[in-house]
Order: structure tokens, then sequence, then C-alpha cells
């Protein structure tokens, strides 16, 4: 008996990708850049492909997010924002609503929209998460874009 699976190979190298990034947390955020357009150029991605776009928060990442998807010019959007705790008596409105912004904008538009936004504790946590002792969640985010693009091309396909 043989089961057919349908999954992403990763290879997506004539897609085009835009990446939203916040201002806010800029140290954190920039690695978590450099780390997505990375990752997208070593799996054959040309730079022309990789349009990126800056907004002031995470909180404003879901319309920038949004317009883009429903705009047709992308296979997919990368999010990328820094939420720390200690920075914001309001960090679970700024985290919670990001973060159902991000899933409504990919379930309205049917564009994969990859998570790469850190919640953390503490600044030394977001660090870690940003290409030092614990990876870096912007390349991890730009992997997931790259495996939703094949996969929802498998399934059309
Ligand atoms: N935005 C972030 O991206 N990360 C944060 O940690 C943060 N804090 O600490 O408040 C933050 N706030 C700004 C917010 O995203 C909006 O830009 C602002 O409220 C204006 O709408």
């Amino acid at each position: 008996m043989s089961v057919r699976t349908f999954e992403g190979d990763f290879q997506a190298r004539d897609a085009r990708f835009a990446i939203v990034a916040a201002r806010f947390n800029g140290l954190v955020v920039e690695s978590l850049l450099a780390g997505a357009v990375d990752t997208l150029r070593r799996h054959g991605v040309e730079e022309a492909d990789i349009h990126v776009y800056k907004v002031p928060g995470a909180f404003e990442l879901p319309l920038v997010v949004r317009r883009l998807a429903a705009g047709g010019r992308y296979d997919a959007v990368i999010a990328l924002g820094a939420v720390i705790r200690g920075a914001t008596p309001h960090f679970d409105h700024v985290a919670g609503e990001c973060a159902k912004g991000l899933s409504r904008a990919m379930l309205d538009t049917g564009v994969p929209v990859a998570f790469g936004v850190l919640t953390t504790d503490t600044i030394e946590q977001a660090l870690e998460r940003a290409g030092t002792k614990a990876g870096n969640k912007g390349a991890d985010a730009a992997l997931t874009a790259l495996e939703m693009v094949s996969l929802l091309r498998r399934m059309e396909g």
C-alpha cells in the first residue's frame, strides 16, 4: 500500500517574495531580515524578486502584509518583527493583534504569510532568536515561505 503525500520541497527559485519588517526593536529585526534574505538567496531566489517594506511596529504589519498579499504581485509574504514584553505594557495587545491580523491576511487572500515575529520576555531572548544561539527566526520564516509556495504549487498542479 502506498500513501500519496503532498509536501513542499522548498524549490521556488522563480517565485517573488515580499518581506515586511517592523522598525521597532530594529537591532533585532534587522538580523531577522538579513537571515530571511540570505535564506531566500541560498535557495536560488534572485535579489530582484525580493522586495522589502518597512513599517513602524509589529502592530502595523498586518495592514501592509494584507495589501501586498492581495495585490497579486507576490507568491508569499514574510512578516518580521520583535515584540518584547519588558519594553511595553501593552505587549499582549500588540503581539495578539499582530498574530491575528497576519493569520487573517493569509486566509483572506490565500497567499502564504510567514510569521517571523518574535514574542519574548526579554531583549536577550529576542537576540538569541535573531542569529545567535537559538537560530534565526527570520531565516526560519523564509524557509516556511519557500515550503508553502512549493506545496501550494504542487496542490494546484
Ligand atoms: N512594536 C513592536 O514591533 N515591538 C514592540 O515591542 C512594541 N512595544 O514594545 O510597544 C511595539 N510597539 C509599537 C506598535 O507596534 C505600534 O507601532 C504603535 O503602537 C503605533 O501603532
